[in-house]
């Protein structure tokens, strides 16, 4: 498929997207999301890809939801159609895990966009924030529920409500990003990160990745004993006795994703 909006390569067992709408800082429109998710779909299909990074450029992850394709919605039109749902969403139902590179600005679509994935590298030029009261809206794409599960209620409140952005530092310290980086390297280490992901076994990554989304969804007790059956299912994964009988040879484990 020939993308407009995206850059879309493999690097080993690595899929990476770039969004690519450089005038518009990377704007997330309508069509840029739908090939977004299209790409989404590829890497999940394709055996060969075991991680994925989405990133942006140095300026811009991405500047918000594209404001002149929003400008002209009403109600009814944003309600029936229920704008920004499905596609919108696709990081945020992918299996295989995803890693957000950070660099400049993340705001409002940006930010949440960034916060569907699994985790963050952020530059050290990075910028996040949700400002869209400034334009008279909310968060529309999870903003105001993902923002207050990664840096509780009271940093949220004062991010959702007076529209500030946090640097960098602030939202490591915050929880919102995993690792700042400098921003020469965001690329080097992000890459790093995923292919250390790319060289374990699948299924045992899938489960990880399931199991830690879970503690969202239910109570401490089901959470833990959905921790447990997954914990016990890997017993059944050939790649977890390589695993321990690799450790237990003193060599490298050679994983075949079974
Ligand atoms: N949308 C469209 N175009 C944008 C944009 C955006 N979010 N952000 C930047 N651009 C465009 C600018 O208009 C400009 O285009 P031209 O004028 O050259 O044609 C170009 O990108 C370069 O931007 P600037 O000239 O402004 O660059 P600066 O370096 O001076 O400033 C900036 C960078 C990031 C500080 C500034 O561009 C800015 O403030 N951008 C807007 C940031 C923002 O407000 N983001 C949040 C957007 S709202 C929902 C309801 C609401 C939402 C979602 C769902 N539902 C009801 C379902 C809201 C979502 C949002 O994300």
């Amino acid at each position: 498929m020939a993308y407009e909006n995206i850059l879309v390569e493999t690097r080993g067992g690595v899929g990476l997207i770039t969004l690519n709408r450089p005038k518009a800082l990377n704007a997330l429109n309508s069509e840029l999301m739908r090939e977004l998710a299209a790409a989404i779909d590829g890497f999940e299909a394709d055996r060969n890809v075991l991680c994925m990074v989405l990133t942006g450029s140095e300026k811009a992850f991405a500047a918000g939801a594209d404001i002149k394709e929003m400008a002209a919605r009403d109600f009814p039109d944003t309600y029936t159609t229920d704008y920004m749902s499905g596609l919108w969403e696709r990081a945020s139902t992918c299996r295989k895990p995803i890693i957000a590179a950070v660099a400049g600005y993340a705001l409002g679509g940006g930010c949440e966009l960034a916060m569907q994935c699994d985790f963050i590298i952020a530059a050290d030029n990075a910028k996040v924030g949700q400002p869209e009261v400034n334009l008279g809206t909310i968060p529309g794409i999870g903003g105001s529920q993902r923002l207050t599960r990664a840096v509780g209620k009271s940093k949220a409140m004062d991010m959702i409500l007076t529209a500030r952005n946090m640097d960098a530092q602030e939202a490591e310290r915050a929880g919102l990003v995993a690792r700042v980086v400098p921003l020469a390297s965001l690329m080097e280490e992000t890459m790093k990160a995923a292919e250390k992901i790319a060289s374990l076994s699948l299924p045992a990554i899938l489960m990880a990745k399931e199991a830690v989304n879970r503690s969202f969804e239910v109570t401490l007790a089901e959470g833990v004993r959905f921790e447990r059956r997954l914990f016990h299912s890997t017993f059944g994964v050939a790649d977890r006795k390589e695993g321990m009988t690799a450790f237990a040879e003193k060599r490298k484990p050679n994983f075949i994703h079974k």
